[in-house]
């Protein structure tokens, strides 16, 4: 004599801060699924959002954590460089988490999509394509997330997977970081492993983090540095020949570091080698950096 399963798995309490009606907003099509969650585009009062939700046979840790990001973006408040909570449907159905909408996806493929590409014309000339990205786009986008990182670091939030991935871009060439609100459960051996597009998200980890999973601003710092490397390289994968994290972590340990890319300005490969200094203290903080870009975007004018 089992029960029937009950209409709501979950109750969760009504912050009538944030709780926007169900019957207002119209889900569309998925844009994607993460490790466990789905993100589906939607429509509510005619602009729209993203919603992230959990996946079908997902577990009660799976809840928890859409939860706990939902409560941590509640906490750390607005900022135009983060993707921002605009509300949430906990009422009566599945848990949605409505946050905005970044119409150009990561960055990483943005990037890859934007890459100068060789255009020759008949006579053979070399030819610049319509719309490029200029090294002056490229350094805006480094302070934009720069900023947000500065943000999310006077929050009090480590991110601990800052990378191109987890940038989105929203229209006007708007950064915006992704993904800040998510519990990393940094002991899960799984965080080693390649991902499902076969990246390796150790590359962007700071030594300390490799060697003592020791996270905290300075090593968001090192990511960053990646990332920026990400940003001057139109999405290239860092340390290609590199298969493993005891193999990135002895090459970090001699010394050796990724060198300069060929259209990187001699100002920004300087910065990405101080976020890569071993030593956290030693790298610089994330106001010092967006000091550092707004001088280079200001003489750049
Ligand atoms: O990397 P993507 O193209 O961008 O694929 C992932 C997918 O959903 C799963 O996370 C995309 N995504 C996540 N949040 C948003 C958002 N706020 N706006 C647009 N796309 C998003 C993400």
């Amino acid at each position: 004599n089992s029960e029937p399963a009950p209409f709501n798995e979950y109750e969760f309490p009504l912050d009538s801060n944030w709780e926007i009606p169900r019957n207002t907003l119209i889900l569309g099509a998925t844009l994607g699924e993460g490790a466990f969650g789905r993100v589906v585009m939607a429509e509510v009062n005619n602009s729209i959002v993203a919603v992230k939700m959990v996946k079908e046979g997902h577990t009660d840790d799976d809840i928890a954590s859409l939860v706990r990001e939902m409560e941590v973006m509640k906490i750390i408040g607005k900022h135009i460089n983060i993707i921002n909570l605009l509300g949430c449907c906990s009422q009566n159905g599945p848990l949605y988490v409505i946050v905005e909408f970044a119409p150009h996806g990561n960055l990483k493929d943005f990037l890859n999509k934007n890459r100068p590409i060789k255009d020759y014309d008949k006579e053979g000339n070399l030819s610049p394509p319509e719309h490029h990205l200029t090294e002056k786009h490229l350094i805006s986008f480094a302070f934009q997330i720069a900023r947000g990182m500065e943000y999310l670091a006077s929050r009090r939030c480590i991110h601990r997977d800052l990378a191109a991935r987890n940038v989105l871009v929203s229209d006007d060439y708007v950064m915006k970081i992704a993904d800040f609100g998510l519990a990393r459960d940094i002991q899960d051996t799984d965080y080693y492993r390649k991902n499902t597009n076969g990246r390796l998200p150790i590359k962007w980890m700071a030594p300390e983090s490799l060697q003592e999973k020791f996270y905290d601003s300075q090593s968001d710092v090192w990511s960053y540095g990646i990332l920026l490397w990400e940003i001057m390289t139109f999405g290239a994968q860092p340390y290609p020949t590199i298969m493993s994290a005891e193999e990135l972590y002895s090459y970090l340990m001699s010394g050796q570091r990724m060198e300069k890319p060929a259209k990187c300005s001699l100002n920004i490969y300087m910065l990405m080698r101080q976020c890569w200094h071993f030593d956290g203290n030693a790298r610089p903080t994330f106001s010092e950096i967006v000091e550092n870009l707004d001088k280079l975007l200001l003489s750049n004018e």
